[in-house]
């Protein structure tokens, strides 16, 4: 098990790799989209405000070559961390993809390039989200402890997807309109959804396969059946074994969010949250973890500090540690601290709590 940090776009610099080692990571799971770019903000978002979600998708195509995958590498590299995994998908390069739409093809040859590049340099997960809606309706709430601003979700009154916008971000701003009088995105069934992910999955895993690098699907946060109108693919805990079962490769698995897999609702096939870890764990096909804690489940959720929710982490890391988990744990979002770097604190707080718990694994005290 190893310990990580996952680092937005602005922030693939030496100042926050020495940041991440200081905290005690030994890797690095970058974020290329470009949302979120104002430092300190990422992990509070109120949609409402936002009339282009989580912003426009407007790539920086350099940040998304061979030449840049290898140089950040180097960068991370030469301060003493490995370049772990590639977090999401840029909308701009698969929105027909997840819409099944007419650039669909061009858009899929985009995407294997990105694996082959991936695998040339030695990057080897791509962690990415197959949802329409993507993550949408949360707001900030301040019922973390101290009241820490953090992310909540409460039954938001949800609209359509307009045209133009796919996973909360927006890839053709011709024909974006926030209220949708352009048209919205038109409703599909679960199935159809499902046969998409297939579809995806049966070109790329081939491609990932030779390159070496494994894809890690992120459940759909927030998790429910349905949001904005369209499907949701793994909502439930016994969703992550339909996409198991759907392509029996180690290079299709998970990118396992504990945030995400809390608040779902507990009516499916397990009952017992550190049960379903175990399921999981045993499978071996964990890429990486999003290591998170809420209070709460869907329709109302609260995230919270790692040690002050509804799952004992410290339980979860002795059953991934169990089933020899090889892979990287990430904070996920975490509540901001009441400091001069809000964001830094609290990512620091989160890895200095998991690095102490991993070690209490193998202390001989
Ligand atoms: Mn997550």
């Amino acid at each position: 098990m190893k310990l990580g940090l996952g680092l937005y776009g602005g922030m693939l610099n030496q100042e926050h790799y020495r940041f991440a080692k200081q905290a005690g990571a030994t890797h690095i799971v970058a974020h290329v989209v470009g949302y979120f770019q104002k430092e300190g903000t990422q992990s509070v978002i109120t949609d409402g405000s936002l009339d282009y979600g989580f912003g426009i998708s407007n790539p920086d195509e350099y940040a998304w070559s061979y030449e840049w995958l290898r140089d950040t590498k180097a960068a991370i590299n030469a301060e003493g961390l490995e370049f772990e995994a590639i977090e999401n998908f840029e909308p701009a390069h698969w929105y027909d993809v997840l819409l099944d739409g007419p650039k669909r093809a061009a858009q899929m040859a985009r995407l294997k390039q990105l694996i082959r590049d991936m695998g040339r340099v030695g990057i080897p997960v791509m962690g990415y989200n197959f949802s329409l809606a993507g993550v949408w309706g949360r707001q900030t709430v301040h019922v973390a402890r101290g009241s820490a601003p953090s992310v909540g979700f409460h039954e938001t009154v949800e609209t359509p997807i307009p045209d133009g916008m796919v996973w909360n971000m927006v890839y053709d701003v011709e024909r974006y309109d926030p209220q949708g009088r352009r048209g919205t995105v038109a409703p599909i069934t679960h199935d159809e959804l499902w046969n998409r992910l297939g579809r995806f999955l049966g070109e790329l895993l081939p491609v990932a396969e030779e390159a070496g690098v494994k894809l890690a699907l992120h459940p759909d946060d927030p998790p429910l059946p349905t949001l904005r109108g369209t499907p949701r693919l793994v909502y439930a805990w016994e969703m992550y074994d339909r996409l198991l079962q759907m392509f029996p490769s180690l290079h299709n698995g998970m990118e396992f969010c504990l945030g995400t897999l809390a608040e779902m609702s507990r009516h499916g096939e397990f009952t017992d949250f550190y049960e379903m870890v175990e399921h999981y764990a045993a499978t071996g096909r964990i890429h990486y973890v999003h290591f998170r804690n809420v209070r709460g489940t869907v329709p109302n959720y609260d995230e919270v500090f790692v040690d002050d929710g509804d799952v004992d982490m410290m339980k979860v890391i002795k059953i991934l540690h169990k089933h020899d988990f090889q892979g990287v744990l990430i904070p996920d979002h975490t509540p901001q601290m009441a400091c001069a770097a809000p964001w830094h604190a609290g990512k620091a707080y989160a890895l200095g709590y998991m690095k102490a718990a991993i070690r209490a694994l193998t202390a001989e005290i």
